[in-house]
Order: structure tokens, then C-alpha cells, then sequence
């Protein structure tokens, strides 16, 4: 029996050397350019052309097409999309698995709304394959991705909102506030898979120290944490190195956000998905 795993590109693969996962990417149109979010898009190169635009950065979702794609062939495939409250990728995931489903008697095909992005759905993936190897079968690896959403959250810290904003993903009055010169908003995916802005912060240090506070407020002990940042590797890795300093035994890894997340996190943004310890 095969088993495959599918995202789409929002996850900012690769992800763990061993973890093979089809990418389902989205579009992201800046100026007179199209990107495609995949392997051998260049985030330098969409960042700049982001920035010298004139006109308003746009992106697209998957197609059902760009989702088969992901699916490959296989007898079960688990696959995971950024939240359908910000995004069609999910629905456009659900279609892709009926035709699959209908092409593939007898094929099994879960896709789940993250209601998240980014890392935390780095978070969803690695467990998946790591049920996937427990001789779980479908439906239990299905139960218990579930489980585990409940002890995964997303946190991030924004320098800009504009792309976000320009876009109808967060209210005009929130981005404001992360438009004032050394400000930056944190925020977190809310149980609805929205941007909940919770803070502002004026200045890197304060921050990562707002993040780390938010994470134990929302009941972060020492399990996993997946960081991704667009172009902003100091503030990733030094706040890697403070949450090490009170858990010096936790899973922590650093990585750069793919052109989705570098597109609307804007230059200089920083995400983590992370485990707790109680159900949400
Ligand atoms: O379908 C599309 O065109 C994609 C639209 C995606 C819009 C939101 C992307 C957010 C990316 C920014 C910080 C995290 C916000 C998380 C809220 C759940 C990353």
C-alpha cells in the first residue's frame, strides 16, 4: 500500500530531509510578473519585484489541476491547505479529492483545513508522517491529526500588513497600525483560521519577547516549534535561542518562508507554529 502527502506551497516546503510531499502551489502576480510558488522560485526575486510594483500584489490558489498533481498516485493521500477563511486552496483540495476519488476506486484521500499556514502546517505534516509510520490505519491517522490540531497554534510578528490589507485578508484599521515607523503587529491564527491581531511591539527585541510571551500564555511548555521568516534569519534564530534558554530540550528548527508566506508576511516577518500542552 502507498501512502502519499500533499500541501500547498503556503507550507514553505521542503520540509524534514525523508518527508516527501507534493506541492500544490499558488500564484503570486507582483507588477507585469507572475510567480509560481514552487521549488525554483527565487523569494529575492519576488520580494524585489513586490516592492517596485506599482499596482497591487494579487495571488491565486491551487487549481483541482495543480491538487491531483500533488496527490501523485497512491492508496491514501493526506494532504493539508492553508486556512479556507483566508483562501480557495482548501476547496479547490476537496474537489481535487472527489475527482481522485472517482478516478481511483477505492483510493483514500484526506484533505484538512489547517486554519493556519506556514509552520504549523509544517507541524500537521511531520506528524502525519509520523503516524503514517505507527501501522495506524486511514481513518486512525485521520483521528488523530485531529487530535493534534487541537495543540497547534500559529503565531507571528508583522512589520507590514499592506499586502494583506490591499488583499481583503485583514481590516484596513489593523494595518494600520503595523504601517507606523518601527512598529510591528503580533498576531495569531485564530480558532476561525483569521489573522487575530493581539499586540503591537515597537522594535525586533520587544517583538520576539511579545511572541515568546503569547506562546506561554497559550500553553507552550518545550514541545515542537517550527520557525519560518521572509528574509529575516537573526530575529528566527534568536528567537529560537531565547525559548531554548527555558526549554533547552525542545524541538526547534529555523527555515525561510517559500514566496506565499514571504509574499504576505512582507519582508522582515517572522512565523511559529508550535505545540501545547491542552486541547484549544
Ligand atoms: O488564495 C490565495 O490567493 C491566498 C491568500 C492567502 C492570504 C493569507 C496568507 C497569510 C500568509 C501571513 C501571516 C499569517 C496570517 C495567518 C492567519 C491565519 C502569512
Amino acid at each position: 500500500m502507498t501512502i502519499h502527502f500533499a500541501a500547498d506551497s503556503s507550507a514553505n516546503l521542503p520540509l524534514a530531509p525523508g518527508l516527501e510531499v507534493g506541492i500544490a502551489p499558488l500564484k503570486i502576480m507582483a507588477g507585469s510578473r507572475e510567480f509560481t510558488d514552487n521549488a525554483q522560485l527565487e523569494v529575492a526575486e519576488l520580494l524585489e519585484a513586490m516592492e517596485g510594483s506599482k499596482s497591487r500584489v494579487s495571488t491565486a490558489c491551487p487549481s483541482v489541476r495543480d491538487w491531483l498533481d500533488a496527490f501523485g498516485e497512491a492508496d491514501e493521500v493526506f494532504a493539508v491547505a492553508i486556512t479556507s477563511s483566508l483562501s480557495g486552496s482548501y476547496n479547490s483540495g476537496r474537489i481535487a479529492a472527489e475527482e481522485y476519488r472517482s478516478a481511483h476506486p477505492g483510493a483514500k484521500v484526506y484533505v484538512m483545513d489547517s486554519l493556519s499556514t506556514g509552520p504549523e502546517m509544517q507541524l500537521l505534516l511531520e506528524k502525519l508522517w509520523e503516524l503514517s509510520g505507527t501501522g495506524l490505519d486511514f481513518d486512525g491517522i485521520v483521528r488523530e491529526i485531529r487530535g493534534y490540531h487541537q495543540r497547534t497554534h500559529l503565531i507571528f510578528s508583522l512589520e507590514s500588513l499592506d499586502n494583506l490589507a490591499k488583499n481583503g485578508r485583514v481590516s484596513p484599521l489593523v494595518a494600520k497600525a503595523a504601517g507606523l515607523l518601527g512598529f510591528r503587529v503580533i498576531g495569531r491564527a485564530s480558532r476561525e483560521g483569521t489573522l487575530e491581531p493581539l499586540h503591537k511591539a515597537r522594535g525586533e527585541k520587544k517583538a520576539l519577547r511579545q511572541i515568546q510571551a503569547s506562546m506561554e500564555q497559550m500553553g507552550y511548555r518545550g514541545g515542537k516549534v517550527r520557525i519560518t521568516h521572509t528574509e529575516n534569519p537573526e530575529a528566527a534564530e534568536s528567537l529560537k535561542n531565547r525559548l531554548l534558554e527555558d526549554h533547552p530540550q525542545a524541538d526547534i528548527k529555523v527555515s525561510p518562508n517559500r514566496g506565499l508566506c514571504a509574499c504576505y508576511s512582507e519582508r522582515g516577518g517572522v512565523m511559529v507554529g508550535f505545540e501545547v500542552i491542552s486541547e484549544k
